[in-house]
């Protein structure tokens, strides 16, 4: 295996929690160097290196780059949907000034960076878009403030590409699924509260309506695709702005009536709030067909087998 040396920002996430593990085993714990502003509280994370970092600091994350001399870079740094609505200068400063810093940093490093992966989300698209399979290339027109900064940085990530021969790579995650770190302020958290509070409590109200139907994936689908796309040849990725990327497509009812199925009975109600806006203006589902040609994406969880593998995992 080829020595990398790799650089994690936003590393405390829901997703980066998990990436860093899978990046430790295959590259070794000591090359991997996860950031974050706050404070690692995962087993995970503190098993490897790890510095707090603040990638609105340029000259700070400048410096983490010039000693460590990553040949490879994950931005997950960001703040999500539900976050950003509450907070839209805070999105655009660390969606856009944040990624905006990697991207120059990672251009100008004196030692290459071979490769720079930072997420985009399905929040870049939005009330114009086709609703059901949405294609990889369509109307976007985001309504959310954290749909336009994702909708940016892909421009940009495009854009280094083209100008600076940067090898960034992306995925448009859908709702991400997981029982190892809770995530933050998205839209999509409901269909992860629903399991600690139905194994807990066995009762959930949802803030999002039984039929809002939003395209989803398992963790270990969304890390294997993050890893496999990192991997792939450079000649077969023909998108630079990000791959639509889909496993499945569930509403709220549906999920809880699959949870039944496989847990029994538990009390469902629905209070949706200010994230049903957010949800509604984002598809039903999407083609990543893209994907598959590519780099030969194909998920492995269906509905049937995350509720199985969430109800046998989440902390009781
Ligand atoms: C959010 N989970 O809800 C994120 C995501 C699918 C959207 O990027 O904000």
């Amino acid at each position: 295996m080829k020595k990398e040396t790799i650089l994690v920002t936003g590393a405390c996430g829901q997703l980066g929690t998990e990436l860093v593990g899978e990046l430790r085993k295959i590259y070794g714990e000591g090359q991997v160097l996860a950031t974050d502003v706050m404070d690692p509280k995962s087993p995970s994370l503190q098993s490897g290196p790890f510095e707090k970092l603040d990638v609105l600091n340029k000259q700070a994350l400048g410096e983490v780059v010039e000693r460590l001399k990553p040949t490879q870079m994950y931005h997950l740094a960001a703040i999500l949907s539900a976050a950003a609505e509450r907070n839209p200068t805070l999105a655009w400063d660390v969606n856009i000034a944040g990624f905006m810093n990697v991207l120059d940093v990672a251009k100008s490093a004196s030692q290459k960076v071979h490769k720079v992966y930072a997420p985009s989300s399905i929040a870049v698209f939005g009330p114009n878009t086709p609703r059901v399979g949405t294609p990889q290339n369509t109307i976007t027109d985001p309504t959310t403030v954290y749909g336009i900064t994702k909708l940016v940085d892909e421009r940009l990530a495009d854009y280094y590409f083209l100008n600076y021969n940067l090898d960034i790579r992306s995925i448009r995650y859908p709702g991400l699924i997981s029982y190892k770190t809770p995530p933050g302020g998205g839209t999509t958290d409901y269909a992860v509260d629903i399991f600690y509070k139905v194994v807990k409590e066995k009762a959930y109200t949802s803030f999002l309506g039984p039929d809002t139907a939003l395209p989803m994936m398992y963790m270990p689908d969304a890390l294997r695709g993050t890893l496999e796309l990192m991997d792939a040849e450079a000649s077969k990725i023909s998108v630079r702005s990000a791959y639509n990327l889909t496993a499945m497509s569930f509403t709220p009812a549906q999920l809880a009536e699959e949870i039944k199925k496989q847990f029994g009975e538990f009390e469902m109600n629905y209070a949706p709030d200010f994230r049903q806006q957010i949800a509604d203006s984002w598809p039903d589902s999407l083609d990543d067909t893209q994907a598959r040609e590519d780099w030969g994406w194909k998920p492995s969880f269906g509905l049937t087998e995350m509720v199985e593998d969430m109800l046998k995992n989440t902390p009781r």
